[in-house]
């Protein structure tokens, strides 16, 4: 999915709620997923998923800042993301419908936590490169 520079611009400044937010949005952001989209647990098996979990918040966390890192290299999603994408595709074997998932849960935190800044046209902004992200963690597959 090609993203326009108003795209990129709308990701970036509202990005800077997100790098004050690291720990608790990635959190609520699962928590959200995990109790939506039971299936989503099956690939944390080891995991404590209970809400105020420690091992929720730091693969929260983890999340976060792979995103941070692919909004600041947002003209290259490819390169920036290629070791997850293999971790992803190889090793963890999530199915694809998942990114989905963690997506809405990821946009439904970021309006419930930031309101003002979540406007319609960062909320479109927002699911396109989620969404340029997902496609490139399971561009893989096949
Ligand atoms: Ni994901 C591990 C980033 C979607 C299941 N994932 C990671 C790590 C990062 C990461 C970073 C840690 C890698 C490391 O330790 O080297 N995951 C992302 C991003 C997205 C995503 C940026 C999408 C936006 N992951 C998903 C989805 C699922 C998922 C949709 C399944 C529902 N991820 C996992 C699992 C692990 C994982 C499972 C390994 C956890 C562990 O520590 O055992």
């Amino acid at each position: 999915m090609a993203l326009s520079a108003e795209d990129k611009a709308n990701v970036r400044s509202f990005w800077e709620n997100i790098r004050g937010d690291i720990d608790e949005i990635g959190r609520e952001a699962l928590e959200r997923t995990f109790l939506t989209f039971p299936s989503t647990k099956i690939y944390f098996p080891d995991f404590d998923l209970s809400p105020g979990s420690d091992q929720v918040r730091d693969q929260g966390s983890k999340v976060i800042i792979a995103l941070s890192d692919a909004v600041d290299n947002m003209d290259d999603l490819e390169d920036a993301l290629d070791a997850l994408a293999e971790l992803h595709a190889f090793r963890l074997r999530v199915d694809p419908i998942n990114f989905r998932f963690l997506t809405h849960g990821m946009l439904v935190s970021m309006s419930s936590r930031y309101p003002e800044d979540f406007t319609p046209a960062v909320h479109s902004s927002m699911d396109k490169f989620l969404t340029s992200v997902s496609e490139v963690l399971t561009s893989k597959y096949r």
